[in-house]
């Protein structure tokens, strides 16, 4: 069983955050578990990319801080589930990690 849904895109290159919607590209990214997930700032201001449940009494599992113009963020990985986050400067961005089991790879032939 996994966590992916219609319109998910499985990456093997970095998530762009843009200046146009969605924001963030691909709007909801599929990652293996345990692997880096990169997003790389391709506007000309800063982002960060911060797990929604920072600020809340859920754990905070990952944030950024401001990613510069033309920078990279890297997390070395997460386990399976779903995680949605923003941009704390730009609460309009939004996008979701899809981070899905490799035993259960089934789906995604590699
Ligand atoms: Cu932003």
């Amino acid at each position: 069983m996994g966590y992916s849904s219609v319109g998910a895109e499985f990456i093997n290159q970095p998530i762009r955050m843009e200046h146009f919607p969605p924001y963030y590209y691909p709007h909801e990214a599929v990652v293996w578990a345990g692997v880096p997930i990169q997003w790389i700032n391709a506007t000309a201001s800063p982002h960060t990319v911060q797990h929604d449940d920072c600020g809340t009494e859920k754990p905070c599992l990952f944030d950024s801080g401001k990613v510069a113009p033309g920078k990279t963020y890297t997390l070395p990985g997460l386990p399976p589930g779903r995680y949605s986050y923003h941009c704390q400067i730009h609460p309009i961005m939004g996008g979701t990690l899809i981070v899905e089991d490799p035993k259960g790879r089934a789906a995604h032939p590699q």
